[in-house]
């Protein structure tokens, strides 16, 4: 597919992001759309949000997990851009308003103190760490009914990312054995999803050497100072107005938002 229609494609998420509206999977129109387009159709999408002004803070691996894999019935770990703007602050109020059928998952994220170039052995990546810390994420798909059916699709659209927050209480990954820890994501005071962080790519920080993998093949590096989000341990849970959502991470701690009432 060439440059000017993967821009166009850009073009058409970007402003179904803006503008809160669902449209059609790009590979109903485009069936020969292959990974490599879908990650320069991300690229151009995360372009223009740095032209506005965003700025990039880091990246999120997903479908890390069986869970998720199978929620999306797609087999392969693939990886997203964050910027600023879709980091939720603690005090920052944050509604549906805006989103269009968004979704919360429990996660596991890494805050990095040193770049990392190339290949990294699980050692290596763990030595370039200096936070570990309980993440929820707020995905967004782009896509009819969330339903997207191919990896190009999805990677097109950064991955479905939307928002995420990270606990403040942020602990030294060299002092914890993160391997098997317990996972509770609780809605309204009840857990409704449990798993253990060695779901998530056999150990979180899995996901973050694939991460490293992803970027070298494609000429890029894993900046000092990003935040990185290993993928869900958990299917994703529908959001709706009124709800508290807390994921608590045995050991790490937790985090947790509430969502304004709905306004009659
Ligand atoms: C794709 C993004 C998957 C994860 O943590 O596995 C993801 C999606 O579910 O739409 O973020
Ligand atoms: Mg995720």
């Amino acid at each position: 597919v060439n440059s000017d229609i993967l821009e166009s494609l850009a073009e058409r998420l970007d402003r179904a992001m803006m503008e809160a509206r669902e449209i059609e999977r790009l590979t109903l129109a485009y069936p020969g759309l292959t990974l490599a387009d879908a990650y320069l159709i991300q690229d151009a999408g995360i372009r223009k949000r740095i032209l506005r002004g965003e700025k990039q803070i880091g990246f999120k691996m997903g479908l890390t997990s069986k869970a998720k894999q199978e929620q999306m019935n797609l087999r392969s770990p693939i990886y997203g851009v964050l910027t600023h703007q879709m980091e939720i602050q603690p005090k920052t109020p944050f509604s549906l308003h805006g989103k269009i059928h968004p979704k919360v998952e429990p996660e596991i994220a890494f805050i990095l103190e040193k770049d990392i170039h190339g290949k990294v052995s699980f050692e290596e990546a763990l030595e370039a760490c200096s936070g570990v810390v309980p993440a929820l994420e707020i995905l967004d798909s782009r896509f009819l009914n969330f339903k997207y059916f191919s990896l190009p699709d999805v990677v097109a659209d950064n991955c479905s990312s939307a928002y995420f927050l990270i606990s403040d209480q942020i602990l030294n990954p060299k002092d914890i054995d993160f391997s098997h820890l317990k996972m509770m994501l609780e809605i309204n005071g009840k857990i409704v999803h449990e798993a253990y962080s060695n779901e998530i790519s056999g150990h979180p920080l899995h996901s973050l050497v694939q991460l490293c993998e992803m970027l070298h093949d494609r000429d890029l590096i894993l900046p000092k100072g990003s935040i990185v989000l290993a993928g869900a341990a958990t299917q994703a849970v529908s959001l709706e107005e009124g709800m508290k959502v807390r994921l608590l991470v045995e050991k790490l701690g937790e985090v947790s938002f509430t969502l304004p009432p709905a306004s009659k």
